[in-house]
Parts: structure tokens; sequence; C-alpha cells
């Protein structure tokens, strides 16, 4: 979002390159080199396989799971792959192409451990949780607080269902999810601009309501790992940055959680961050989206288009404070 050739973490909306300039880049690049330099080509791909964690994902047969008819589309879906190929993923670099970097996380072994104000803390194994979890298909509408938007297929669970498994206590008022942290793998995470890990909250009403998605899937197929492999959120009403990737442990709590961008820069990023076109951006406006793949520019509705499912959950439409 915020790069720092300009300033610190900053960076005009206007100026965050187009899917199709940099897919159009990594072709040539990958024609050139297969034209005139193939060996070195070949001994570049071999040294990229080599540092990256090539361990087959076991969970890859679970997909595709079956459509939850309920969610539909006002728009077409997003090429995959422009969706798995235009990521925002500071832990593996600042810009749009971190998709090679990102091939170095190793998804196994992984564990989601449930902690704080809950009867049934527990640190389970993801593909034991994939077994236990009623999986669905959701099409669901992205939103980038940088005002760039995708349509999406994403397979998954209700984050309800992890709710209710935990038990949470009746002290408990929010969740606190946490990424992981592994700066060996994860070069971004060795900038001390960040204050990794990345985190992210939600209050308990917001967790619990239908629209809130554990998405460990997309495509019908396991979650790639730029998207954010093995368990990442889908929040479709709220800005994308809300939708932490790669959670390995999800605190209950009395305490509002700070957020990795809140942290940054309180002022710019606050813990709602509902979509909302009414509230522009301190640095640009909000009225409107590029679409993924398409580059048109279309309005953008507040909540993201899913009022009818959350709007109860904010009761002032004219608060700031539930819409950055
Ligand atoms: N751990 C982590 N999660 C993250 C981010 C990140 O940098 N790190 N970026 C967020 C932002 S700003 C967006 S828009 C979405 C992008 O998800 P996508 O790459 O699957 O489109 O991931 C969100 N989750
Ligand atoms: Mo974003």
């Amino acid at each position: 979002m915020w790069i720092r050739k300009t300033r610190g973490w900053e960076m005009k909306e206007s100026l965050a390159t187009p899917e199709s300039v940099f897919r159009n880049r990594r072709r040539f690049l990958a024609g050139a080199a297969g034209a005139m330099f193939a060996p070195a080509l070949l001994a570049c791909e071999k040294k990229a396989a080599a540092e990256g964690d090539a361990t087959p994902d076991p969970s890859a047969g679970l997909y595709p799971v079956k459509r939850n008819p309920k969610y539909t589309l006002d728009r077409d879906l997003t090429a995959e792959a422009d969706a798995t190929t235009y990521n925002n993923y500071y832990e593996f670099g600042t810009s749009k192409d971190i998709y090679d970097a990102a091939q170095a996380l190793p998804i196994r072994p992984w564990t989601i451990t449930i902690d704080g104000l809950v009867a049934k803390p527990q640190t389970i194994d993801i593909d034991a949780l994939l077994k236990a979890m009623p999986l669905e298909e959701r099409l669901y509408r992205h939103r980038c607080v940088e005002a760039w938007s995708m349509a999406v297929p994403w397979s998954g669970f209700p984050l309800s269902a992890l709710v209710k498994m935990a038990e949470p206590q009746s002290g408990a008022k929010f969740l606190r999810f946490e990424t992981f942290m592994n700066a060996d793998v994860a070069p971004g995470q060795s900038d001390p601009l960040y204050p990794w890990p990345y985190i992210e909250g939600l209050t308990l009403a917001e967790a619990t309501n239908d629209l809130a998605f554990v998405a460990t899937g997309i495509y019908g197929k396991a979650m790639p790992k730029q998207n954010g492999a093995p368990f990442r959120l889908a929040l479709p009403w709220k800005y994308g940055f809300k939708s932490a990737k790669a959670i390995q442990r999800i605190t209950f709590t009395d305490e509002q959680p700070v957020g990795l961008w809140q942290a940054l820069q309180s002022s710019e990023y606050g813990f709602y961050a509902n979509v909302n076109p009414a509230f522009a951006h301190p640095r640009w406006s909000q009225e409107s989206e590029r679409v993924l793949g398409s580059g048109e520019r279309v309005p953008t509705k507040i909540f993201n288009g899913y009022g009818e499912f959350v709007a109860s959950l904010y009761p002032d439409l004219n608060d700031r404070n539930y819409f950055y």
C-alpha cells in the first residue's frame, strides 16, 4: 500500500502498478530469457525451486467443495491468473509481485492456536481442522483500501464454526489474529519499519456474523501461498487489509486489538475499516474502485454491497470510526 521509495509507507493509490503491466513484464522477461539465456534461466529456476518449500499440500484433495448459493456476485469473477499474481503480502515485499517470494513459506506442519478468554483453549493441526469444519465455496467481492477490487470463489468455512469450537467466555469481546513470524523466509519481516507480526482484529459480533469466512482455498483448489495459505480471513464488507493471511494464533480478549496498519498510521487505518465511499482515505477518494483485470472503474458501495448482512452491527452510518 505504501512504498518506502516515496516517504515511509506512503504511496499514492494512483501510482500502483496495474496488474497487466507487470504480468506483461514477467512474460517479456521469461520470453527474452528463454530465447537468449536458456541455460542461465534454468539455473535460476533451479535456485528458486531449491529456495522455495516444495512440500505438496496435503489438503489439495479436499477441493473443490460445494458452492453456497446464498452469496452471489453483481459482476464477473476475476481471472484466476490475476487474483493469484497481483497480491498484497508485505511479509514478502511491498510490491504486488510477491508471487515467487511467497513460495518460500513452509505451510506444513501448520497449527492454529486458540487461546485467551475461551473454555476450550487448544492448538490444532490445520489438516485436522479442515476435516472438522464444514467446507463450502463462496463467491465474494474484495475491496482493497487502495481502491482496487476483485471477485473470487473462496473455499473454507464460516469463522463462527471456529468460534463455537473455542467456546468463548462471557468476558470475550474481540478476536485478535496473529500471522506467522519467520524472517528467514519472509524478507519483509526484516524491515524494522513495520511492527511484525501482522495483527488484525474483529469484535465477537463481527466474527460470528454469517459473512465472516475463513478461506483455505480459492478457485476450487487449496489456497496458494501468495493468497494466504493455509488459513486466511475473507471479510468482504471491510477493506482488504482486515483479511489477514497465514494466521497461526487467534486470541479471544476483552481489549480491542491494534492491527499492523493501525499501529503504523492510526489516522489512516482504524479498527473497523468497513467499506464506505462517503469517507475518503486521507490521501485518496474511496468513491470508486478499479476492477482487477478489466481496469474498469466502478462506483464503490457502502459495506462493499453487503449491508443486508452487516449494517445492523454499526449503529451510526455517519460515524467515521466505523469506516477507516
Ligand atoms: N499477513 C498479511 N495479510 C494480508 C496482507 C499482508 O500484507 N500480510 N495484506 C492485506 C491486504 S492490504 C489485502 S488487499 C489482501 C490481499 O489479498 P490477496 O493478495 O489474496 O488479493 O490481503 C490482506 N492480508
Ligand atoms: Mo489491501
